[in-house]
Protein backbone atom coordinates (compact mmCIF):
# COMPACT_ATOMS: atom_id res chain seq x y z
CA UNK A 1 0.00 0.00 0.00
CA UNK A 2 1.69 3.19 -0.83
CA UNK A 3 0.82 6.00 1.81
CA UNK A 4 1.98 9.48 2.93
CA UNK A 5 2.27 10.79 6.65
CA UNK A 6 2.08 13.98 7.93
CA UNK A 7 0.94 15.89 11.17
CA UNK A 8 -1.25 18.52 11.81
CA UNK A 9 -0.60 20.60 14.65
CA UNK A 10 1.40 17.17 16.19
CA UNK A 11 -1.31 15.04 15.49
CA UNK A 12 -0.59 12.43 12.50
CA UNK A 13 -2.14 11.14 9.15
CA UNK A 14 -1.26 8.43 7.38
CA UNK A 15 -2.97 8.77 3.83
CA UNK A 16 -3.19 4.92 1.96
CA UNK A 17 -2.66 6.20 -1.82
CA UNK A 18 -3.27 2.94 -3.52
CA UNK A 19 -3.72 -0.55 -2.47
CA UNK A 20 -6.71 -0.44 0.01
CA UNK A 21 -9.84 -2.65 -0.88
CA UNK A 22 -11.42 -2.40 -3.27
CA UNK A 23 -15.42 -0.85 -1.91
CA UNK A 24 -16.80 -0.30 -5.14
CA UNK A 25 -18.83 2.60 -6.20
CA UNK A 26 -21.65 4.79 -3.96
CA UNK A 27 -21.85 6.99 -1.34
CA UNK A 28 -18.98 7.33 1.19
CA UNK A 29 -21.12 6.00 4.29
CA UNK A 30 -21.71 3.05 1.85
CA UNK A 31 -18.40 1.98 1.17
CA UNK A 32 -17.72 3.55 5.42
CA UNK A 33 -20.00 0.25 5.87
CA UNK A 34 -18.70 -2.12 3.57
CA UNK A 35 -15.06 -1.67 4.31
CA UNK A 36 -16.11 -2.28 8.43
CA UNK A 37 -17.53 -5.15 7.51
CA UNK A 38 -15.62 -6.35 5.36
CA UNK A 39 -12.54 -5.39 5.36
CA UNK A 40 -11.49 -4.57 8.76
CA UNK A 41 -8.41 -6.22 8.59
CA UNK A 42 -6.74 -3.29 6.27
CA UNK A 43 -7.76 -0.84 9.51
CA UNK A 44 -5.59 -2.76 11.86
CA UNK A 45 -2.75 -3.67 9.38
CA UNK A 46 -2.67 0.11 8.64
CA UNK A 47 -3.03 1.53 11.97
CA UNK A 48 -1.63 -0.94 14.43
CA UNK A 49 1.55 -1.66 15.80
CA UNK A 50 4.46 -2.57 14.26
CA UNK A 51 3.49 -0.38 10.95
CA UNK A 52 1.83 2.37 13.19
CA UNK A 53 0.77 3.90 16.61
CA UNK A 54 -2.47 4.42 18.91
CA UNK A 55 -2.33 8.16 17.97
CA UNK A 56 -2.24 7.43 13.90
CA UNK A 57 -5.01 8.76 12.08
CA UNK A 58 -6.20 6.64 8.63
CA UNK A 59 -7.28 8.50 5.66
CA UNK A 60 -8.15 6.16 2.69
CA UNK A 61 -8.70 8.07 -0.04
CA UNK A 62 -11.17 7.34 -2.72
CA UNK A 63 -12.80 8.27 -5.85
CA UNK A 64 -15.48 11.06 -4.66
CA UNK A 65 -19.05 9.98 -6.21
CA UNK A 66 -19.49 13.65 -7.11
CA UNK A 67 -17.25 14.54 -9.55
CA UNK A 68 -17.14 17.79 -8.64
CA UNK A 69 -15.27 16.89 -5.50
CA UNK A 70 -11.54 16.63 -5.21
CA UNK A 71 -11.75 13.41 -3.13
CA UNK A 72 -13.32 10.98 -0.94
CA UNK A 73 -11.91 10.06 2.38
CA UNK A 74 -12.83 7.30 4.92
CA UNK A 75 -10.53 8.01 8.22
CA UNK A 76 -10.04 5.20 10.46
CA UNK A 77 -7.90 4.58 13.84
CA UNK A 78 -6.97 2.11 16.63
CA UNK A 79 -10.65 1.76 17.44
CA UNK A 80 -12.82 1.99 14.68
CA UNK A 81 -13.96 4.54 11.62
CA UNK A 82 -14.26 8.08 12.17
CA UNK A 83 -17.17 10.64 10.52
CA UNK A 84 -15.05 13.48 9.47
CA UNK A 85 -11.62 14.19 11.08
CA UNK A 86 -10.62 17.83 10.88
CA UNK A 87 -6.92 17.51 11.53
CA UNK A 88 -7.08 14.70 8.83
CA UNK A 89 -8.49 16.76 5.90
CA UNK A 90 -5.29 19.20 6.78
CA UNK A 91 -3.27 16.50 6.90
CA UNK A 92 -4.63 15.27 3.62
CA UNK A 93 -4.89 18.81 1.67
CA UNK A 94 -1.34 19.04 2.44
CA UNK A 95 -0.68 15.69 1.47
CA UNK A 96 -2.36 15.90 -2.37
CA UNK A 97 -0.53 19.38 -2.23
CA UNK A 98 2.71 17.84 -1.71
CA UNK A 99 1.70 15.09 -4.88
CA UNK A 100 0.90 18.07 -7.25
CA UNK A 101 -2.94 17.41 -7.02
CA UNK A 102 -3.97 20.04 -5.55
CA UNK A 103 -3.60 23.79 -5.96
CA UNK A 104 -3.96 26.61 -3.83
CA UNK A 105 -7.70 27.28 -4.04
CA UNK A 106 -11.35 25.71 -2.72
CA UNK A 107 -11.63 21.85 -3.02
CA UNK A 108 -14.44 19.66 -2.41
CA UNK A 109 -14.01 16.10 -0.09
CA UNK A 110 -16.63 13.64 0.35
CA UNK A 111 -16.50 11.93 3.76
CA UNK A 112 -18.85 9.72 5.35
CA UNK A 113 -21.42 12.37 7.18
CA UNK A 114 -21.09 14.60 4.03
CA UNK A 115 -19.56 17.36 2.20
CA UNK A 116 -16.78 19.53 3.64
CA UNK A 117 -14.71 22.63 2.32
CA UNK A 118 -11.17 22.96 2.20
CA UNK A 119 -9.29 25.70 1.11
CA UNK A 120 -5.26 25.98 0.64
CA UNK A 121 -4.20 29.07 1.32
CA UNK A 122 -1.03 30.98 -0.57
CA UNK A 123 0.89 30.91 2.71
CA UNK A 124 0.44 26.91 3.24
CA UNK A 125 -2.32 27.33 6.08
CA UNK A 126 -5.64 24.94 5.09
CA UNK A 127 -9.01 25.82 6.12
CA UNK A 128 -11.52 23.37 6.43
CA UNK A 129 -15.53 23.97 6.67
CA UNK A 130 -16.75 21.31 8.30
CA UNK A 131 -19.94 19.55 8.17
CA UNK A 132 -22.85 21.43 10.42
CA UNK A 133 -22.24 21.58 13.91
CA UNK A 134 -24.22 21.73 16.82
CA UNK A 135 -24.91 21.43 20.12
CA UNK A 136 -27.40 18.77 21.38
CA UNK A 137 -27.56 19.50 25.19
CA UNK A 138 -26.63 21.86 27.82
CA UNK A 139 -24.86 21.14 30.98
CA UNK A 140 -25.55 17.33 31.29
CA UNK A 141 -24.21 15.88 34.89
CA UNK A 142 -23.28 12.45 34.69
CA UNK A 143 -21.77 10.93 37.85
CA UNK A 144 -18.22 9.95 37.55
CA UNK A 145 -17.28 7.07 40.11
CA UNK A 146 -14.10 8.11 42.01
CA UNK A 147 -14.85 11.72 40.69
CA UNK A 148 -18.20 12.90 41.40
CA UNK A 149 -20.66 14.77 39.49
CA UNK A 150 -19.12 16.37 36.20
CA UNK A 151 -21.00 18.57 34.31
CA UNK A 152 -20.52 19.32 30.24
CA UNK A 153 -22.23 19.63 27.03
CA UNK A 154 -22.99 17.29 24.30
CA UNK A 155 -22.26 18.22 20.85
CA UNK A 156 -21.97 17.17 17.53
CA UNK A 157 -19.00 18.49 15.44
CA UNK A 158 -18.53 15.58 12.54
CA UNK A 159 -18.19 13.44 15.64
CA UNK A 160 -19.36 13.30 19.33
CA UNK A 161 -18.40 15.21 21.69
CA UNK A 162 -18.72 15.63 25.22
CA UNK A 163 -17.18 19.11 26.75
CA UNK A 164 -16.03 19.96 30.05
CA UNK A 165 -15.37 23.24 31.04
CA UNK A 166 -12.93 22.76 33.53
CA UNK A 167 -9.73 20.30 34.29
CA UNK A 168 -8.42 18.47 37.68
CA UNK A 169 -4.89 19.51 36.66
CA UNK A 170 -2.97 21.91 34.44
CA UNK A 171 -3.35 20.82 30.47
CA UNK A 172 0.17 19.60 30.00
CA UNK A 173 1.92 17.31 28.29
CA UNK A 174 3.40 15.72 31.59
CA UNK A 175 -0.34 15.38 32.77
CA UNK A 176 -1.41 13.99 29.98
CA UNK A 177 -1.63 10.22 32.20
CA UNK A 178 -3.94 11.93 34.57
CA UNK A 179 -6.18 13.39 31.90
CA UNK A 180 -6.11 10.24 30.05
CA UNK A 181 -7.66 8.45 33.20
CA UNK A 182 -10.22 11.42 33.65
CA UNK A 183 -11.51 11.72 30.52
CA UNK A 184 -11.63 7.87 30.57
CA UNK A 185 -13.64 7.64 33.55
CA UNK A 186 -16.05 10.12 32.16
CA UNK A 187 -16.50 8.37 28.90
CA UNK A 188 -17.69 5.23 30.66
CA UNK A 189 -19.75 6.89 32.96
CA UNK A 190 -21.75 8.44 29.88
CA UNK A 191 -22.12 5.01 28.55
CA UNK A 192 -23.41 3.36 31.67
CA UNK A 193 -25.36 6.35 32.22
CA UNK A 194 -26.87 6.03 28.65
CA UNK A 195 -26.10 9.90 27.75
CA UNK A 196 -25.61 9.77 24.25
CA UNK A 197 -26.02 12.27 21.09
CA UNK A 198 -28.56 11.85 18.45
CA UNK A 199 -29.96 8.32 17.71
CA UNK A 200 -28.17 6.83 20.65
CA UNK A 201 -24.97 7.26 19.27
CA UNK A 202 -22.30 6.71 20.92
CA UNK A 203 -19.95 10.11 22.52
CA UNK A 204 -16.64 8.49 21.40
CA UNK A 205 -14.75 11.85 22.40
CA UNK A 206 -14.15 13.59 25.47
CA UNK A 207 -13.28 17.02 25.22
CA UNK A 208 -11.66 19.20 28.97
CA UNK A 209 -11.54 22.90 28.31
CA UNK A 210 -9.33 25.09 30.22
CA UNK A 211 -8.39 28.86 29.89
CA UNK A 212 -4.74 29.84 27.76
CA UNK A 213 -2.76 32.22 28.15
CA UNK A 214 -2.18 32.55 24.45
CA UNK A 215 -5.25 31.72 22.87
CA UNK A 216 -9.06 31.60 23.84
CA UNK A 217 -9.17 28.23 25.50
CA UNK A 218 -6.69 25.37 25.48
CA UNK A 219 -7.89 21.72 25.25
CA UNK A 220 -7.05 17.99 25.75
CA UNK A 221 -9.44 16.06 23.40
CA UNK A 222 -9.44 12.13 24.47
CA UNK A 223 -9.95 9.71 21.77
CA UNK A 224 -12.36 6.70 21.01
CA UNK A 225 -9.47 4.22 21.06
CA UNK A 226 -7.68 6.35 23.96
CA UNK A 227 -5.21 8.37 22.45
CA UNK A 228 -5.12 11.43 23.33
CA UNK A 229 -5.12 14.27 20.18
CA UNK A 230 -1.95 15.96 19.89
CA UNK A 231 -3.91 18.72 17.84
CA UNK A 232 -6.73 20.94 19.33
CA UNK A 233 -8.92 18.50 17.49
CA UNK A 234 -10.46 19.85 14.30
CA UNK A 235 -14.09 18.29 15.03
CA UNK A 236 -13.71 18.91 18.41
CA UNK A 237 -13.03 22.53 17.39
CA UNK A 238 -15.97 22.75 15.88
CA UNK A 239 -18.25 21.27 17.83
CA UNK A 240 -16.80 23.90 20.93
CA UNK A 241 -18.26 26.47 18.24
CA UNK A 242 -20.68 25.12 18.21
CA UNK A 243 -21.70 25.37 22.12
CA UNK A 244 -20.23 28.72 22.09
CA UNK A 245 -22.47 30.24 19.19
CA UNK A 246 -25.32 28.23 21.32
CA UNK A 247 -24.12 30.18 24.35
CA UNK A 248 -23.74 33.90 22.52
CA UNK A 249 -20.58 33.44 23.35
CA UNK A 250 -19.28 33.84 19.88
CA UNK A 251 -20.48 35.57 16.84
CA UNK A 252 -20.83 34.61 13.54
CA UNK A 253 -17.32 35.52 11.51
CA UNK A 254 -15.28 36.30 14.87
CA UNK A 255 -12.02 34.37 15.14
CA UNK A 256 -11.79 31.46 18.16
CA UNK A 257 -7.93 30.85 18.54
CA UNK A 258 -7.93 27.09 19.87
CA UNK A 259 -4.73 25.76 21.36
CA UNK A 260 -4.21 22.01 21.73
CA UNK A 261 -2.26 19.84 25.06
CA UNK A 262 1.33 20.90 22.66
CA UNK A 263 0.51 24.29 22.52
CA UNK A 264 0.10 24.28 18.43
CA UNK A 265 -3.44 26.28 17.55
CA UNK A 266 -6.17 25.76 15.47
CA UNK A 267 -8.03 29.07 14.22
CA UNK A 268 -12.03 28.38 13.98
CA UNK A 269 -15.19 30.85 13.19
CA UNK A 270 -18.28 30.04 11.77
CA UNK A 271 -21.20 31.20 10.04
CA UNK A 272 -25.04 30.54 10.35
CA UNK A 273 -26.33 29.42 6.73
CA UNK A 274 -30.30 30.21 6.18
CA UNK A 275 -32.93 28.41 7.78
CA UNK A 276 -29.75 26.43 9.92
CA UNK A 277 -32.20 25.09 13.33
CA UNK A 278 -29.63 25.83 15.31
CA UNK A 279 -26.68 24.83 12.99
CA UNK A 280 -23.18 26.55 12.32
CA UNK A 281 -20.86 25.75 9.85
CA UNK A 282 -17.50 26.17 11.20
CA UNK A 283 -14.32 26.90 9.70
CA UNK A 284 -11.10 25.41 10.71
CA UNK A 285 -7.31 26.55 9.84
CA UNK A 286 -3.91 24.75 10.73
CA UNK A 287 -1.29 23.67 9.07
CA UNK A 288 0.32 20.20 8.33
CA UNK A 289 3.57 18.83 7.33
CA UNK A 290 4.72 15.68 5.20
CA UNK A 291 6.68 13.42 7.53
CA UNK A 292 7.17 10.64 5.33
CA UNK A 293 6.17 8.85 1.96
CA UNK A 294 6.75 4.97 1.34
CA UNK A 295 5.06 1.44 1.00
CA UNK A 296 3.22 -0.43 3.37
CA UNK A 297 4.25 -4.26 2.96
CA UNK A 298 2.26 -7.16 4.49
CA UNK A 299 3.73 -10.08 3.81
CA UNK A 300 1.47 -13.48 4.05
CA UNK A 301 3.82 -15.52 6.26
CA UNK A 302 3.88 -12.48 8.69
CA UNK A 303 2.10 -13.24 12.01
CA UNK A 304 1.55 -9.52 12.43
CA UNK A 305 0.32 -8.88 8.83
CA UNK A 306 -2.90 -7.42 9.73
CA UNK A 307 -1.41 -5.72 12.87
CA UNK A 308 -1.15 -6.49 16.58
CA UNK A 309 -4.54 -6.35 17.47
CA UNK A 310 -4.59 -6.96 21.31
O1 LIG B 1 -9.04 16.74 14.21
O2 LIG B 1 -11.15 16.15 14.09
C1 LIG B 1 -9.99 15.94 14.42
C2 LIG B 1 -9.68 14.68 15.10
C3 LIG B 1 -10.55 13.71 15.50
C4 LIG B 1 -9.80 12.71 16.09
C5 LIG B 1 -8.47 13.07 16.04
N1 LIG B 1 -8.42 14.29 15.43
Amino acid sequence: MEFVDSHTAGEPTRVILSGGPNLGAGPLAERLRRLAGGHDTFRSAVIHEPRGSDVLVGALLLQPQDPGCAAGVIYFNNAGYLGMCGHGTIGLVATLAHLGRLGPGQHRIETPVGTVRATLHDNAEISIENVPSFRLCKSVQVTVPGIGTVCGDVAWGGNWFFLVDGAPVDLTPANSHKLTEYAWSIRRALQQQNITGAEGAEIDHIEISAPSAGADSRNFVLCPGKAYDRSPCGTGTSAKLACLAADGKLAPGQTWRQEGILGTVFTGCYRVPDGSGGRIVPSITGRAYVTAKGYLLLQPEDPFRDGIRL
